[in-house]
């Protein structure tokens, strides 16, 4: 059995020391912090990625560098399993532990005990697809998680500058090449062409809406929107704004996906470019999430979220299942988290199986597994929906006995190829959304009255040191630090329909205040009192205490 080169990691780990004092942690989407710590995370990420191929007997494991929403100095690197999914958590334990030993002799003892107890075979062949965001840090982070890969003798493909969803594609596409299972071209092309393909399909014959004005957030979601838009043109019109990669501080900068969710605004550099009733949407950093908007006639902003998103994707596929003539065949179900609006859930709850989990693109996934169709979003515009392999074979083996049964039952089958099945995709999500409003001639007002949002805000919270919160009751109750959930249900009573809950960030140094009620001066009042109370329970940065933010 083959052996770790233990002069040759040895050798590139000392061009990668770990920073003293920095505890690193793989949180909500893998290792997030300021880009320019994470030199020896990406060196060690590299050398996991490798071990866990040989693990999976050389399979594909996809990297990711990117920090999504954040402000542009953080950056951040996750890891991608071999059918696109998040990591294997019990794997995230392991990448936390690489990350922070001290020095090269204790990663060099660290990783022998690791390669004994989890009886990895070195003398498998170990292949890596890795690719980044635009931001700055990212070049020398992959350089060094390069190197990491040279350390474990892994073989490596840069898919070079992509968006995250494209890199889950392109992980699940290479592992199941030449299977019945295959998902696509393994390219950055084969991605367009399936979407744009199925796309069409599902749009032929119907009225071509307005333009659809795309922020990009100025991150990789404008080369990919681009792209995406000369292959679409003919049935949709895409208008790209925010689209300065390379501005120095544009990124996420007053605009994209997580500013429009957090500001519940437009994002000010689209101030002119919306007409009343037209649509648009923001895509974060790295084209994972999308918030879609609309300005109506008095000036009036609305936001149609995550949760608006899964209400309007789950109803059109329950109402083509129920056409196909698969009702009660299919079980069709919704995930969302604490955080969906308590209208949403409503809405949803009264027509179909919904489940709550904690943050997380990883626990929504698994959690939708479980149905035949499982639609996840979260609020924040996270989300896709999976087809389970029970219902693509009964789909694609169905017989449809009427014309009609035989249209909604090739839409499903399309809906399935336009979807990306692997994460959530703000550029499949948006393809999905236009269908959807293509078919029901919806224009945003009539989606967005499929019911009221709870008038609600999300407040960050500097403290002194957010790992001392912890959570339960899929992240609605605090049991830690001791009697400040109780604190927060006493406040929470006073408030008509009030709903709050705390939560540490897995992927910024925050904590998050959610609140809603039925009034919008109560619920801003609310996350404000939460947040204040937070702040003075448990210690903060005095200059960044929550202010009124009405
Ligand atoms: C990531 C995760 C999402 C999560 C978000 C915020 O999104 O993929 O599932 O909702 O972080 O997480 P937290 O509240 O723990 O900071 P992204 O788009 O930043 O990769």
């Amino acid at each position: 059995m083959a052996t770790i080169d233990v002069e040759e990691v040895r050798r590139l780990s000392d061009l990668h020391p770990k920073p003293a004092l920095i505890r690193f942690q793989y949180g909500t989407a893998g290792f997030r912090t300021l880009g320019n710590t994470l030199d020896s995370v990406l060196f060690r990420v590299g050398i996991i990625a490798g071990l866990r191929s040989k693990k999976l007997d050389g399979k594909t494991i996809g990297v990711m560098v990117t920090a999504s929403h954040n402000p542009e100095p953080d950056n951040g690197v996750k890891l991608v399993d071999p059918r696109g999914e998040m990591l294997e958590s019990s794997w995230e334990t392991h990448a936390t532990t690489f990350s922070n030993a001290a020095t090269t002799e204790d990663f060099l003892f660290v990783l022998d005990a690791f390669v004994k107890t989890a009886k990895i075979d070195l003398s498998k062949p170990a292949r890596v697809v890795y690719a980044r965001d635009t931001r700055p840090s990212g070049p020398a982070l992959v350089s060094a998680f390069e190197d990491g890969l040279k350390a474990i003798g892994a073989e490596g493909r840069d898919a070079g500058v992509t968006t995250t969803p494209i890199l889950h594609y392109l992980v699940r596409s290479i592992n199941t090449k030449g299977t019945k299972d295959a998902y696509g071209e393994d390219s950055e092309q084969g991605y367009f062409a399936k979407l744009s393909e199925a796309f069409k399909k599902l749009v032929a014959g119907r009225a071509t809406p307005p333009p659809l004005v795309i922020d990009c957030a100025n991150g990789v979601g404008a080369p990919a929107a681009a792209k995406l838009s000369g292959l679409v043109k003919e049935n949709l019109l895409l208008v790209l704004e925010n689209t300065s990669t390379t501005t120095p501080g544009a990124l996420n900068n007053s605009c994209g996906a997580d500013y429009v969710k957090t500001a519940q605004k437009l994002p000010p550099s689209l101030a002119s470019k919306l007409n009343a009733g037209q649509r648009g949407c923001s895509l974060d950093g790295d084209a994972d999430r999308l918030m879609y908007f609309y300005i109506d006639e008095g000036g009036k902003f609305h936001m149609l979220d995550g949760d608006k998103i899964a209400a309007l994707v789950a109803a059109f596929i329950v109402e083509l299942v129920k056409t196909a003539g698969l009702e009660g065949q299919l079980n069709i179900g919704v995930v969302q988290t604490a955080y969906a609006n308590g209208a949403s859930t409503k809405y949803l709850a009264e027509r179909l199986p919904v489940k709550c989990v904690p943050t997380g693109v990883k626990h929504l996934h698994h959690a939708a597994e479980h149905y035949d169709i499982g639609v996840y979003f979260e609020a924040n515009g996270h989300g896709t929906v999976l087809f389970s392999p029970t219902s693509q074979d009964k789909l694609t083996t169905y017989e449809p006995s009427t014309p009609a049964q035989s249209t909604a039952l090739t839409h499903l089958i399309n809906l399935m190829q336009l979807i990306n099945q692997t994460v959530g995709d703000a550029l499949s999500d948006m393809l999905l959304v236009e269908v959807v409003l293509a078919h029901k001639s919806y224009s945003g007002v009539e989606w967005d009255s499929l019911y009221a949002d709870l008038p609600n805000r999300l407040v960050k919270v500097v403290v002194a040191d957010r790992t001392i919160f912890k959570t339960q009751d899929a992240e609605r109750q605090l049991v830690s630090p001791p009697g400040l959930q109780k604190k927060i249900d006493e406040i929470v009573q006073r408030y008509d329909g009030g709903r709050s809950f705390v939560r540490p960030s897995g992927t910024e140094d925050v904590v998050r205040v959610y609140a809603e009620s039925i009034f919008r001066p109560q619920a801003d009042e609310l996350a404000f009192r939460i947040a204040g109370l937070v702040y003075d329970e448990t210690g903060g940065d005095p200059a960044q205490r929550p202010k009124e933010f009405m």
